[in-house]
């Protein structure tokens, strides 16, 4: 399969910029770009699904250039509805720190930062060499600039997409990159480098688009009630993680394997066959979790994610470290752990509503500590009972779990 061939079976074209392209991707060697603003100190698993197209068409030996906007930054891409919050200068030199290393360390290539070529250039040479060569009724004719002008849109944000065009074709003059790719919704600020680079150096740029990834409510994937899923894994846990590849729709986790994994369309095409004879067993979702956490962090924090799953789901808590319990039962409800018995500490915690209802939990047996069923309601609750002198872990039922930590 050609790289073209492979690109559209797994859903990744959405605009290019000629037809040329498709015989430009499969026959020669590109040097291509993809960018991304410091808007944030971390990249989220959204922008991971489009960056991960530069591993992708490295893969069949063409080149490629991460770029972070340190100049963009400021300024601050237009959204569709309304003005962005301008952010601090000393917030986008932190976020582009963030971004420069988490690039280099998921991806291992190239970073640069336009910030380096643009500082310099003055109000008046910008005018002159860049602003001279487009055209104003060409701008406003831009999808998201046009959005904006019934609600409004400074000079500032207005002039953005000039400055993501001068980057293009500063890189093609300085690397040689002849091809620039990200979300569809870019396609502006692409087509806007593609002009510049036609008006003023007489060459001809391209530029590729692939559909934003989506789950089955139509909302970007990687968000879950508005939270991002992060690729620090300090910021969001392997678990966490692996808990929501896991549990991915059925409608959509086949487009998902093409789209967020290297899995090839024979591998993909068995999975899906065996997915659907027996989906109960979420084959597919094992295989995006595993493809996925493996390629952001590393084999071993997948083991690890793995395994805090599979304790949980036993009840076997014991088994876990601190660090793991931590990471397992970040959402769970939470209290102060004091020296206490067993019945005031349901009680005053909230754990049962009543010194009754604790008494009814304890007969029934559905209450456990750190994985062992408890009857005794006089048990003494301590430090030495808990997992690292530190936390105690309460389930009632089959799924309710409480996180006390001694202080
Ligand atoms: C700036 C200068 C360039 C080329 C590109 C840019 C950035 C571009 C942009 N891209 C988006 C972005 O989001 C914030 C990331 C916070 C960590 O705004 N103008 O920077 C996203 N991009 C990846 C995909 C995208 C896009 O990073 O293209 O579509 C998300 O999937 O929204 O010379």
């Amino acid at each position: 399969m050609t790289l073209f061939e492979d690109l559209t079976w797994r859903g990744l074209i959405k605009d290019i910029s000629s037809p040329e392209l498709e015989k430009k991707l499969n026959e020669e060697k590109l040097t291509f770009y993809i960018g991304t603003d410091p808007t944030a100190d971390s990249m989220h698993i959204g922008h991971f699904s489009s960056f991960l197209i530069a591993s992708r068409l490295a893969r069949y030996g063409h080149k490629p250039i991460l770029l972070v906007g340190g100049a963009t930054g400021l300024i601050g891409d237009p959204k569709p509805s309304k003005e962005r919050q301008m952010i601090t200068k000393e917030e986008v030199e932190k976020n582009v720190a963030g971004l420069t290393q988490q690039a280099e360390k998921i991806f291992g290539f190239e970073v640069v930062n336009n910030y380096d070529w643009t500082k310099d250039i003055t109000i008046l040479d910008f005018l002159r060499d860049y602003g001279k060569y487009i055209n104003v009724n060409y701008m406003l004719d831009k999808d998201i600039i046009s959005r904006r002008l019934e609600s409004g849109i400074t000079f500032c944000e207005f002039a953005y997409t000039l400055l993501q065009g001068m980057d293009f074709v500063h890189l093609y003059e300085d690397k040689g990159v002849t091809l620039q790719v990200a979300g569809s919704d870019q396609w502006g600020n692409i087509t806007t480098g593609i002009e510049l680079a036609r008006k003023k150096s007489d060459v001809e740029l391209f530029g590729m688009t692939m559909p934003l990834v989506l789950d089955a409510n139509g909302v970007k994937f990687g968000k879950t009630e508005g939270n991002a899923l992060w690729l620090d894994k300090n910021k969001t846990s392997s678990y966490e993680l692996y808990q929501y590849l896991i549990n991915s729709d059925d409608k959509c986790v086949i487009d998902y394997l093409k789209k967020l994994t290297f899995l090839t369309k024979e591998e993909i095409e068995k999975i899906e066959s065996e997915h659907n004879a027996a989906p109960e067993k979420r084959m597919a979702q094992k295989a995006l979790a595993h493809e996925v956490i493996t390629f952001l962090h590393g084999e071993e924090e997948y083991e690890k994610a793995l395994r805090i799953s599979e304790v949980l789901f036993s009840g076997n808590i014991k088994e876990l470290s601190l660090e793991e319990i931590e990471d397992g039962f970040k959402d769970v409800p939470n209290f102060t752990a004091k020296e206490s018995t067993l019945l005031e500490l349901l009680v005053d915690n909230g754990i049962a509503t009543s010194r009754r209802e604790a008494r009814e939990f304890l007969t029934a047996g559905s209450i456990s500590i750190n994985g062992e069923k408890v009857t005794d309601e006089n048990m003494v609750i301590n430090k030495e009972l808990a997992i690292e002198s530190k936390v105690i872990i309460v389930r009632k039922g089959k799924k309710k779990y409480y996180m006390g930590i001694f202080e």
